[in-house]
């Protein structure tokens, strides 16, 4: 296993812009040690979800633990997941991203989903998602369309974040 760089929008923001393409040919050894480096690659972090484009590799594929210190760790695996349904109802939630190093605001998405994916077995689920969870899916999804939390905010909220993060990078 290995801990990959994460890129940021300080200098690869045309990267994570781009959309992610679906996993063919189901879910492979060599699939398996790509979602074994994100995993840690996330644990160093240390963050609770990452796409794979945040390592530079343009699949559809997501890790995530959202298990407390205390408890042990519970890492699940996403390959081409997909949303099935979308609640009415929305909430708010403070998100971050290790993308967009410590800047956090809230954002407003659907409280409740149902999606379908391949887990690490390469098996089929289909599972509802609340709280933290339907939070932190639609986050990383969002990431395999390109599109980041900070796209949900105000242009000026979102243009002095981007100047935050480059200024942190340049004075690092
Ligand atoms: O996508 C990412 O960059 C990961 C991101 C996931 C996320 C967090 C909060 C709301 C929605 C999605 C993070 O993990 S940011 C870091 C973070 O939340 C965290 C870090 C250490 C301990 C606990 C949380
Ligand atoms: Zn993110």
């Amino acid at each position: 296993m290995a801990i990959r760089d994460i890129l940021t929008v300080a200098d690869h923001a045309s990267t994570l812009k781009q959309i992610s393409a679906p996993v063919e040919g189901g879910v492979t050894d060599e699939l398996r040690a790509l979602m074994d480096d994100m995993l840690e690659t996330m644990y160093a972090a240390p963050g609770i979800g990452l796409a794979a484009i945040q390592i530079g590799v343009p699949k559809r594929i997501i890790v995530m633990d959202l298990a407390r210190a205390e408890e042990a760790p519970q890492p699940r695996f996403f390959v081409n997941p997909e949303i099935l349904w979308r609640s009415e109802e929305m909430a708010v939630a403070e998100e971050g991203c290790l993308s967009v190093p410590e800047i956090y605001d809230e954002v407003e998405r659907p409280a409740r989903v149902k999606l379908r994916y391949l887990n690490y077995q390469g098996e089929e689920v289909v599972e509802d998602a609340e709280g933290l969870f339907a939070v932190c899916i639609q986050h990383e999804m969002d990431h395999l369309e390109g599109v980041l939390f900070i796209d949900h905010l105000s242009r000026l909220k979102r243009e002095r974040a981007v100047k935050r993060v480059k200024k942190e990078a340049k004075a690092a």
